[in-house]
């Protein structure tokens, strides 16, 4: 069989390079000129989100030719392939069901002929009926204290998903609660979350796919010391901690009962695992109902990116924009601006999402890639962005297209902040599309010298993303528009967007050194000699000794 063409020699690939000359200096206060009805046409609704893509460097062409590229690449068929369980993580041989997670009961999806979907809701029914003798006082305390602390130990995907649903759905839990999250092996993470706690009143969740993460362990033996010292019993940490793992044997060994072990698979990807049993503080806070409004909102972001056609499909047409400034225009980066407070770990967690996914080097084949894949992402939330970095983005050399995310609905008391927060959201989309012109300045009176320094060129794309209020289903909907997006991209570059050899490496670095800086006895040092050069200047901190001639 012939050899499938590689990326850059697809037709759509050479049409695009073709029309990106055409179009790259076309300024966007012309392409709004030409087309009065292009801030309503250029726009997209599915699942509740409506997507405003008008302000970027794009025509009908573009869109035209971004779509054959999707099909020229079988994105549409991959994405079939994952929703039908296939292994298409092929360098771990593994299906990719985070769709399995928030499935309908009732749906068939068969990994290795076995269907997935009755363990799924069985694991959500154990993960509800146990928040709900936690939220109603049924599972306390070793000394029979109610807990009102919930404390998630775990770091990245165990992490970042439920640190930031907690932070966006934070309205939606009992404020007589406390959620704390540790991740960073650094102590100080472990004293800042439990300083001010009771520990009869805490409950910890340790959240580790593997249970071997020597960040998650080494925090949990803390924590344990932690309780079991306080509450002067071993017996105390069945009721203080629980795990969230796939790995019962080493649940086991720590010393809780694997009924009190929430499971989860290794078809779901650590950053993908939110709404899997990694997801149980969340569930714990926002109450079972509210998660299950979460799910539904995941559910109908996956039923639109499963059958919209791709010119409405939002996740689509937002990975192929990103292709298209990635890959045609060179940007290096795309940022993230939810102008939600609540929202302000959302730009960490889609970081994770889409730089572990997307950031390869080689091809499904093992070949390396001739192309660009995928982009940093950055971002904070507005308006606190547009005191600091923004200046960069309208008047810098670099293009950085961004997502602003803004919600019609306010859930805040102080309802009046919300047309001024909102307000930004619009003029900022407005001033990096449009500028500031020499004549405008003029015209309002600027001195000569300074409009060179005030010019605005504009021409910097966004997306406006609008939800009406940031609920649990918004949430659910918003990640799953940007896991969808993820995967258009991974689809076309054609890389695995589900495996992390990288993490996996940063996982057993660091295992060489350890006892290289523990040691008390005099140590030889075999690195390079920088290396050797930072771990002696360490040891002799530490008042450790370093053999003479290492
Ligand atoms: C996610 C990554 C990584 C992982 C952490 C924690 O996709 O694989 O961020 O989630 O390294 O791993 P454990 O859950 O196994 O502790």
């Amino acid at each position: 069989m012939a050899e499938a063409l590689r990326l850059t020699e697809t037709p759509a690939w050479r049409a695009l390079q073709g029309h990106y000359e055409k179009i790259k200096d076309v300024h966007l206060r012309q392409l709004f000129a030409d087309d009065p009805k292009r801030g309503e046409r250029l726009t997209a609704e599915g699942a509740g989100l409506y997507l405003d893509y008008s302000k970027n460097r794009i025509t009908d062409e573009t869109i035209r030719l971004l779509i054959q590229l999707a099909a020229e690449r079988g994105v549409a068929q991959r994405r079939d392939a994952m929703f039908a369980g296939e292994k298409i993580n092929s360098t771990e041989k593994r299906a990719v069901l985070h769709v399995a997670l928030r499935a309908p009961q009732g749906t068939q999806i068969k990994v290795d002929g076995v269907d997935v979907v009755p363990e799924v809701h069985a694991v959500l029914q154990k993960m509800a009926a146990f928040s709900d003798r936690v939220l109603t006082g049924q599972w306390n305390g070793h000394t029979g204290k109610r807990i009102k602390n919930v404390i998630n130990v775990g770091i990245g995907g165990s992490y970042l998903g439920p640190e930031m649903a907690y932070a966006a759905l934070r309205t939606f839990s009992d404020p007589a609660m406390n959620f704390r999250f540790v991740a960073n092996i650094d102590g100080a993470a472990f004293v800042e979350a439990t300083a001010d706690l009771d520990p009869a009143e805490t409950l910890f969740i340790l959240s580790s796919k593997t249970f071997t993460t020597l960040e998650t362990m080494t925090n949990a033996a803390t924590a344990r010391k932690w309780i079991v010292s306080a509450l002067k019993s071993d017996a105390a940490v069945a009721k203080h901690f629980v795990a969230v793992s796939t790995n019962a044997a080493e649940v086991a060994k720590f010393g809780i009962d694997t009924a009190n072990m929430f499971g989860f698979w290794d078809w779901v990807g650590g950053r993908y695992s939110m709404d899997s049993a990694i997801g149980l503080s969340t569930m714990i806070a926002i109450g079972p109902k509210n998660f299950e409004k979460m799910l539904a909102g995941f559910r109908a972001m996956d039923e639109h990116f499963r059958i919209a056609p791709p010119e409405r499909n939002l996740p689509m047409l937002m990975g192929l924009l990103s292709i298209w400034y990635n890959n045609f225009f060179g940007a290096q980066t795309v940022g993230i601006m939810p102008y939600a407070n609540r929202l302000r770990r959302f730009p960490a967690y889609l970081q994770q999402l889409q730089m572990e996914s997307n950031g390869k080097h080689v091809d499904l084949e093992g070949r390396p890639v001739t192309y660009q894949t995928g982009p940093i992402i950055w971002g904070e939330p507005g308006t606190d962005g547009q005191h600091s970095f923004y200046q960069l983005i309208h008047q810098g050399t670099k293009l950085i297209p961004c997502d602003l995310i803004g919600f019609c609905q306010p859930l805040s008391e102080f309802a009046g902040h919300h047309d001024l927060l909102m307000s930004n959201v619009f003029a900022q989309a407005e001033a990096l599309a449009f500028g500031k012109a020499a004549a405008e300045l003029k015209e309002e009176g600027s001195p000569d010298f300074q409009i060179p320094f005030r010019v605005c060129e504009g021409n910097r794309p966004t997306n406006v993303i609008l939800a009406e209020s940031l609920t649990p289903k918004a949430l659910g909907t918003l990640v799953a528009l940007y896991e969808h997006s993820v995967f258009t991209q991974g689809a076309v570059w054609n890389i695995d967007s589900f495996d992390q050899w990288g993490v996996e490496l940063g996982k057993i670095l660091a295992r060489r050194i350890i006892p290289e800086l523990e040691s008390r006895t005099e140590t030889e040092l075999n690195h390079d000699s920088s290396t050797n050069a930072l771990i002696r200047r360490y040891r002799n901190s530490r008042g450790r000794k370093v053999l003479e001639n290492s």
